[in-house]
């Protein structure tokens, strides 16, 4: 069967750091990306998002080309300090009226709004004061969606409070690789549950408002194998998995945390009643699915004991194995050991080497990348997940945060210098997707 359900929504996803530009417009305060990409050394040839694709000025000319594609929703995030500049207190009224119209013309243009409360970029006004780390900036996050709520409304068709808050707390605060650049594990697990509480206060602002849309979490989900079937092998993939994926998938659908996250001392940060917080009641679940990993035993890494292996097969310019079954089964384990809800694959898609040539960009791995995916996604709908929307990242050429420019996942390619748009032969294959509903690849 290729044949997509008539319910079935297709999207494309962006995030407003990686598009938007325009750090300094109408009011917006700083972020942590722009401290962090502002700081020599943090990202590759020094680049920053100050510009990125200008979709700030441009977002008419956007709008228009996702509906050429025939595009039915599209997922983008909301800046909190075009909102919040100083991330709680004063609202920039300014900064909504941005998001006001991008909504509107999508709803003119008949494409169903989905909008990301965070994706990474908090007002750097909160950093100072520990960012993630400080137990208030949940609070203020739940305040800053409840301003979203109260302007938008329903106009918004689903909501995603967090997006990737693996990627924030383990890249931003272990790793120190994304903003806001610390290597420090303690204030890696005091982010994540500051992270995961923030969402949970946010779900429960927007019950108490009784609205019509709909509201989730992304995670990013990584399909974790062990690299052969010997005892020591299956043990450290376990704990990969604990670390990679149900760090952040217990405390929201089971209100705990596992056994081995409480063992780095994630108790020192929760309080009465949070993993109540943290669990209230969604009404869809966002995957991101990039890669799977396959781990060995490495008693020399002092934390999991474990190392990743480097894919073997086919890869993608950010040097990830292509591998769409692990779609299908990230997708088939949230549905048997987490949740019945809905899924929304949230983001899917690959970065390759794009070139221009005579006003055309011929990627056809990018085509046949996420025809495999989308076929992933039907094979789990097969088996019985309810799989209700597939967005691709991403609609235009990005910021890819530490990798600057270089990296191209867009369906459109983004001429930097001029900020023309061209539509890559992958964006044509996925308008024929669209219009037929139907996986068909020719040529
Ligand atoms: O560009 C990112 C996005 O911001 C979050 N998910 C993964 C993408 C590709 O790395």
């Amino acid at each position: 069967m290729s044949e997509f359900p008539p319910h079935f929504v297709f999207g494309v996803a962006t995030s407003a750091y990686q598009i938007e530009g325009a750090v300094e417009e109408d009011g917006r305060g700083p972020s942590i990306w722009d401290v962090f990409s502002h700081t020599p050394g943090k990202t590759a040839r020094a680049q920053t998002g100050d510009v990125a694709c200008d979709h700030y000025h441009r977002y008419v000319g956007d709008v228009q080309l996702m509906k050429d594609l025939g595009v039915q929703s599209y997922r983008f995030s909301i800046s909190w300090p075009r909102v919040r500049p100083e991330g709680v207190g004063r609202v920039n009224e300014a900064g909504l009226d941005f998001y006001d119209r991008l909504i509107e013309a999508l709803l003119e243009a008949g494409i169903e709004p989905m909008a990301t409360l965070y994706h990474w970029d908090l007002p750097q006004a909160l950093q100072n004061r520990g960012g993630w780390t400080n137990r208030d900036t949940a609070k203020a996050f739940a305040e800053y969606a409840d301003v979203v709520f109260a302007r938008f409304g329903g106009r918004v068709s689903r909501y995603i409070t967090v997006n990737e808050p693996w990627c924030s707390a383990v890249l931003g605060h272990a790793f120190g690789i994304h903003a806001p650049g610390l290597q420090d594990f303690g204030a890696t697990v005091a982010a994540a549950h500051h992270l995961l509480l923030g969402h949970g206060m946010a779900v429960e602002a927007f019950r108490g408002r009784n609205m019509t849309a709909e509201i989730g979490i992304t995670n990013i989900l990584t399909d974790v194998l062990p690299a052969s079937a010997r005892a020591e092998d299956t043990e450290a993939a376990a704990r990969m998995d604990v670390f990679l994926n149900r760090w952040f998938l217990d405390p929201v659908f089971q209100a705990s945390y596992p056994e081995e996250i409480g063992a780095l001392g994630v108790d020192s940060v929760v309080q009465p009643g949070d993993l109540e917080r943290i669990s209230t009641p969604l009404d869809f679940v966002g995957v991101n699915y990039y890669q799977r990993q396959y781990v060995a035993a490495n008693q020399e890494d002092p934390l999991l004991r474990a190392a990743l292996l480097p894919p073997s097969g086919e890869r993608t310019a950010s040097g990830w194995g292509v591998e769409p079954d692990g779609l299908v089964r990230v997708l088939q384990r949230v549905t048997s050991g987490y949740t019945k809800l809905p899924i929304y694959v949230t983001e899917s898609g690959a970065a390759f080497a794009d070139v221009l040539e005579g006003g055309a960009i011929y990627d056809d791995k990018r085509t046949a990348y996420l025809e495999r995916h989308l076929q992933a996604v039907l094979a789990a709908s097969v088996a019985g997940v309810d799989v209700r929307g597939y967005y691709v990242w991403s609609l235009l050429d990005n910021f890819e945060w530490a990798e600057g420019y270089d990296k191209r996942f867009g369906l459109v390619y983004v001429d930097y210098e001029t900020q023309a748009r061209t539509l890559k032969e992958s964006a044509l294959w996925y308008q024929r997707v669209i219009g037929t509903r139907t996986l068909h690849r020719e040529g």
